[in-house]
């Protein structure tokens, strides 16, 4: 265990202190014995069963029927190589070129990031995804990529899960070693939700690249311009670089002649020439129909060199004859989730792409009843999330209205519900589009979509309609969100923001008109540590300190939960979020070969002070928790 004292903190070793040194680190103070780890685990466990998790209180609970998820085991196989060996051999561009080449659709499986971000808001935990990340190591070494991190992981994991998102990167990368780690970047944008300055944006890139090995970048108003900082420095570490194009409205349509055809293929050569290695079309919303993906399709490759990589969402119920018609028009790789996490906001169905092109020159090369056991796995895994499921239950056109991401669809549902306009949900659906027209139709995708979804809540909570809040006469609070966004805290949007809108929401105060990254001065990166470790009162490795950069409160909370109650990402999912029953024995492995066995005894009656006494055996030893009943 880290002790902290002056002889081995880093700063003072390094020389890097100041006369407030000792002022500033209060942890060198924290002389009484920490509670060890089982004790803080010890402590969670019978809080929870007491008090149940605030996440999950309230909320639908796991069948009674449900199994206890087993991922396929493969003990006998070796972990053939995969794409991950070959990238090694031939580098980014000689990577690139064999995914041109080849004739075979690539697949990446977006199960472990897009499809529980986009089906159960984010909260599958790391234990769940490590456990299964040998089988798909050992059992589809075809795939071409595991996406696994980025997007919301990141900050869910530490704000809802109390796990570090670094420890599940490290975790996959050491399960699956034969299949590149993919993630999902927000450009300037990091893996938050609004601009940081170029060092941090460089600094959080050159961690993530010790597990990460394909980056794909996007920007919410697909403003290239904003991309290069995390473009250069993805190029810079030696991994891919693959620039997405986020799709919008509909090639097809010529009243969205703003995202038409041209424009896309624009973006697409100013990605290709800022030095991306992939192409990807985002279709975050899951707006592309079969018809226009061919066109869109044939004429990317046509116009550029890169291989192309797409990423759809089955909101509509159409993506599989997206995907479909993109195979026929000579896409390079597809994105797919696994049968029981696909379908809905997530991904297109993995084993039913796999089947349909079987057996035809385009063949997958991945093993159907493979899928089918990591379908099996997944499905009961899914079961213990039962709490953050929506209530959605088909597939829904009118995403052609709203256009909302996958990911935001069912999150805005649910801050609808809290606004109690659950009973208005079309109106939402009509005042998102609304607020879309009236920002000048832009791309929606974290964070332009939060945006417009807050513009949307807004208008339908006060009754208001576009006219109402481009009226000169009328007053408008609009929502901080709206404003920093016409400030130009986002970027620039093709064609700018609408002047008078602009005007309205910024009452006199001037736009940034350049890229916003432009404008933030460099953090000082030595100066954050050292407050950072002040914080958490403790050392921060380098990968803390990028947690801290990107989400400096939610990364301090992190660590103030940690520091109670332990490593609390060992504990099994039902027990994270429900606690034990009595009768209940769990083992628990704290770290590799240190396993706890805990055995809930029985819980004592509430005393006069409103607490309760909670028996554990813990490896055979007795120990009683007092936790306050607070409900
Ligand atoms: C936090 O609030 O720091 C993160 C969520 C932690 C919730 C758990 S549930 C068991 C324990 N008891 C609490 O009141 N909070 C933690
Ligand atoms: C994210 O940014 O998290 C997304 O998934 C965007 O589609
Ligand atoms: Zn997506």
């Amino acid at each position: 265990a880290f002790l902290h004292n002056i002889i081995n903190d880093p700063h003072f070793v390094a020389n890097d202190y100041t006369t407030r040194f000792i002022d500033d680190t209060p942890s060198l103070f924290d002389f009484k014995k920490r509670k060890d780890r089982a004790t803080k685990l010890l402590t969670w466990v019978a809080d929870v069963t007491i008090n149940g998790h605030p996440e999950t209180r309230g909320r639908a609970k796991p069948p009674a029927s449900a199994r206890a998820p087993v991922a396929p085991y493969f003990p006998d196989r070796p972990i053939p190589d995969g794409t991950r060996q070959r990238f090694e051999e031939l580098g980014a561009k000689g990577f690139a070129e064999w995914m041109r080449a080849e004739e075979r659709v690539l697949v990446t499986d977006t199960t472990m990031r897009d499809a529980h971000q986009s089906l159960i808001a984010t909260r599958m935990r790391t234990r769940d995804i490590v456990a299964v990340a040998d089988a798909y190591a050992k059992g589809l070494p075809q795939l071409l990529s595991l996406e696994c991190w980025g997007g919301a992981t990141f900050d869910v994991s530490m704000r809802f899960l109390s796990e570090d998102p670094w420890e599940r990167l490290a975790l996959v990368r050491e399960r699956a070693p034969n299949l590149l780690t993919q993630m999902l970047l927000r450009g300037a944008n990091g893996v938050g939700y609004t601009n940081y300055p170029d060092n941090v944006v460089k600094y959080f890139v050159r961690r993530a690249a010790q597990g990460i090995d394909l980056f794909r970048i996007f920007d919410c108003l697909n403003w290239v311009e904003n991309m290069r900082v995390s473009i250069d420095a993805v190029v810079e570490t030696g991994k891919l670089a693959e620039g997405a194009i986020c799709y919008t409205g509909d090639i097809l349509d010529p009243d969205r002649a703003k995202y038409s055809l041209n424009y896309y293929v624009g973006v697409a050569k100013d990605l290709e020439k800022a030095g991306c290695h992939i192409l990807a079309i985002k279709d975050m919303a899951g707006l592309l129909q079969p018809a226009g993906a061919r066109i869109l399709v044939k004429a990317l490759r046509e116009e550029v060199g890169l291989p192309l990589h797409l990423h759809t969402h089955d909101t509509s119920g159409l993506s599989a004859a997206t995907v479909l018609a993109a195979v026929d028009a000579g896409i390079d790789a597809v994105d797919a989730a696994i049968d029981s996490m696909s379908g809905m906001t997530s991904q297109p169905c993995l084993g039913s792409i796999v089947s349909a092109l079987r057996h035809s020159p385009r063949d997958t090369g991945l093993d159907p009843e493979i899928i089918r056991q990591l379908s099996f796995y997944w499905e009961a895994v899914r079961l213990q999330y039962a709490a953050f499921e929506s209530d959605l239950k088909a597939g829904t056109s009118e995403v052609y209205l709203h256009e909302m991401p996958g990911g935001q669809f069912t999150n805005l549902r649910e801050q609808a519900r809290g606004l109690g306009l659950e009973t208005r949900w079309h109106e939402v659906a009509k005042a998102y589009r609304a607020a879309n027209d009236l920002f000048g139709d832009i791309v929606k995708v974290t964070p332009s979509s939060k945006v417009v979804g807050d513009m949307a809540l807004m208008m339908v909570s006060q009754n208001l309609t576009p006219q109402d809040v481009l009226d000169p006469e009328r007053d408008i609070a609009f929502p901080t969100s709206v404003v920093d966004m016409l400030a130009g805290d986002l970027g620039q949007p093709p064609g700018g923001w609408p002047p008078a809108l602009q005007a309205k929401a910024l009452k006199g105060e001037k736009p940034i008109e350049g890229r916003p990254g432009a404008l933030l001065p460099p953090t000082d990166l030595g100066a954050a540590r050292i407050e950072a470790e002040k914080h958490c009162g403790r050392h921060l490795s380098d990968d803390d300190l990028a947690s801290y950069l990107m989400y400096p409160k939610v990364f301090t909370e992190f660590s103030a939960t940690v520091r109670r109650f332990g490593p609390v990402s060992t504990l099994p999912t039902p027990v994270f979020f429900y606690g034990m029953q009595p009768g209940d024995e769990i083992a628990i492995e704290i770290e590799p070969g240190k396993t706890l066995v805990l055995l809930l005894v029985t819980i004592g009656e509430v005393d006069e002070e409103g607490h309760k006494k909670v028996f554990f055996e813990l490896n055979g030893q007795q120990r009683i928790v007092r936790v306050k009943d607070r409900l």
